[in-house]
């Protein structure tokens, strides 16, 4: 039976499911740039030039292993923008009785596959991602009869699943979690090595020229374009990263700097997630840098529960809770995000440097996206909608599947704590702990009210008094509601007024 293998743009692994038995003399491969994925949102332009190049180099590949691919460029005279369209012009091309799709990571996408289904005449083969290492049925099972999804345990379970950093059934070092050792703060005299970039190739090239023709209206920089675009070169940046940051990552995890772009993270979501990498092969290399000793136990481990943790719990998280969940507004925030997180043109050093950085590289680190832009967006109570396509839009690794949840439900805590069990909430003094943002301030993160105060401390409080009903109560909560307590009611009413004035003001602040 002649069988169209349909690859999308985030699926670039030879070994996906989709690709499993093929056999090269009937099978054909379909790639297709379409122009409805292209603009779903304004993608950062290095966005853009990443999934391309990436799509392109890997069906080179395939042709390199005499696989057939018909590959499909955005800019084709027929190409009808959309995957429905060219798929129904590959059948009728190729007179092809089969397609055989890997699961797509989105809702949205997900449905339009399960539309080929009432194609009169094909087969649609619909397979497993097989890319994760925790299946969405087994994921299933592990929540079964849970009240909550906590993540802790989801990746105890993880680890001992695995095998990873155990000693039997009892974790390596005794402790699960060597969280509390991941937060100290950069010093002067520590040198950051710069993480691994990669120069352009031809393919590239042709890929950044299209991308100026057709996308220079999209928001970021392109010149400073350095992703790996290949397996080769996403293996070389992982091993860049084990020898040059991961034996720092545990101590520094949580620090920001002014300049430092990547610090000691790792920088290989975008390869991750488009399949350059696999979740496997990292945690591999990261046990065999431990059990060699050049790695100490709390950045191996807080690196393991980033990729066996987070990542599969958040995929799990979404397909569990899609598509209802995304409508939810816990504190029914209403307020538009302000023009700043296109701009970067605010005096708040810390927003400014986080913004110009994504512009940038299509990246910024964790708390930088927790604590700066997602806090900010929490306190500041803006509508969640408009921050999630934010993050989609900005980051060269967001997709709907690890975007959704980590702005919708850990920035945002919209969902009212299915994901945490309190809002990451902070004031300008967590910042001014964990960065060298505030030196560089017109706003002094010691000032809670008054001129010059840093607005992050008053948009705090403000934040946790008009949501007192729905956050009081929360047990994990009682420390700020008691210091709140302490506070005279002259102190509160003048804390609402400046955030009120601020809000107000909020575009040109
Ligand atoms: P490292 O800090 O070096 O971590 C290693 C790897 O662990 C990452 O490459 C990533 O694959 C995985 N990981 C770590 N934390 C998470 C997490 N919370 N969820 C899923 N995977 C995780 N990550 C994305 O891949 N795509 C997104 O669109 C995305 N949007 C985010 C939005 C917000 C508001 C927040 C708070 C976080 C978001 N994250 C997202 C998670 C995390 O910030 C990025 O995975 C991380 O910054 C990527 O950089 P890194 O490779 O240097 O990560
Ligand atoms: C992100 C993206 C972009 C920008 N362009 C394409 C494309 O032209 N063709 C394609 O197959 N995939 C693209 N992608 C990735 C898809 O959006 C992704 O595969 C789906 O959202 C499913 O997760
Ligand atoms: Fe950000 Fe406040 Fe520090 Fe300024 S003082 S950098 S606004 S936390």
């Amino acid at each position: 039976m002649k069988t169209l293998r349909l690859i999308m743009g985030d699926q670039l692994s030879r070994n996906i499911s989709a690709l499993h038995g093929i056999d090269p003399d009937h099978d054909l491969v379909l790639m297709t740039e379409v122009w409805d994925e292209a603009t779903s949102v304004r993608h950062h332009q290095q966005k853009l030039v990443l999934v391309l190049s990436a799509m392109r180099h890997f069906a080179e590949s395939l042709r390199n292993e005499s696989i057939r691919v018909d590959y499909i460029y955005l800019d084709e005279k027929n190409n009808t923008g959309s995957f429905s369209g060219e798929l129904k012009r590959a059948i009728k091309r190729h007179q092809v009785e089969k397609v055989i799709i890997t699961e797509p990571g989105e809702w949205r996408v997900r449905e339009i596959i399960e539309g080929f289904k009432t194609t009169p005449g094909l087969q649609v083969e619909i397979r497993d991602d097989n890319r994760f290492l925790c299946s969405q049925a087994e994921f299933t099972r592990w929540s079964a009869g849970r009240k909550t999804l906590r993540m802790e345990y989801f990746y105890r379970w993880m680890r001992r699943r695995t095998g990873f950093l155990m000693n039997g059934s009892e974790p390596e070092g005794g402790s699960w979690n060597y969280d509390s050792s991941n937060r100290r703060a950069l010093t002067k005299k520590l040198v950051i090595p710069p993480r691994k970039r990669f120069k352009l190739d031809a393919i590239t090239v042709e890929v950044v020229n299209l991308v100026e023709k057709m996308f220079s209206h999209h928001f970021g920089d392109l010149e400073s374009f350095g992703w790996a675009v290949t397996r080769a070169e996403a293996l070389e940046a992982l091993q860049d990263f084990i020898e040059h940051g991961l034996p720092w990552f545990g101590d520094y995890q949580d620090a920001m700097k002014s300049g430092e772009e990547f610090i000691f993270h790792a920088a290989i979501s975008p390869y991750l997630n488009l399949g350059l990498l696999i979740p496997g092969e990292v945690c591999s290399a990261v046990m065999q840098a431990y059990n060699q000793g050049s790695v100490p136990l709390n950045s191996a481990e807080g690196f393991l529960r980033q990729i066996i943790g987070w990542r599969e719990y958040i995929r799990g998280f979404y397909w569990m809770y899609m598509p209802a969940y995304k409508k939810t507004n816990y504190f029914a925030a209403t307020r538009s995000l302000p023009s700043f997180y296109w701009s970067g043109d605010t005096e708040l050093n810390c927003l400014r440097e986080t913004i110009e950085v994504t512009s940038r590289n299509a990246y910024a680190h964790h708390i930088q996206r927790l604590m700066i832009t997602g806090n900010f967006a929490l306190l500041a109570g803006i509508e969640p909608s408009q921050v999630e396509e934010w993050y989609l839009i900005v980051y060269a690794d967001a997709y709907d599947w690890v975007e959704l949840p980590n702005t919708h439900s850990m920035a945002l805590y919209a969902d009212g704590g299915l994901l945490s069990s309190k809002p990451y909430a902070a004031s300008g003094a967590y910042i001014n702990r964990m960065s060298d943002y505030c030196s560089e301030c017109v706003y002094n993160p010691r000032l809670k009210l008054g001129a010059g105060a840093c607005p992050f401390n008053y948009l705090y409080w403000y934040f946790l008094i008009i949501n007192e009903d729905r956050l009081r109560p929360n047990p994990r909560m009682g420390l700020p509601y008691r210091n709140l307590d302490r506070m005279s009611d002259e102190q509160k009413y003048m804390i609402k007024q400046q955030a009120e004035v601020f809000l107000a003001q909020i575009d040109s602040c």
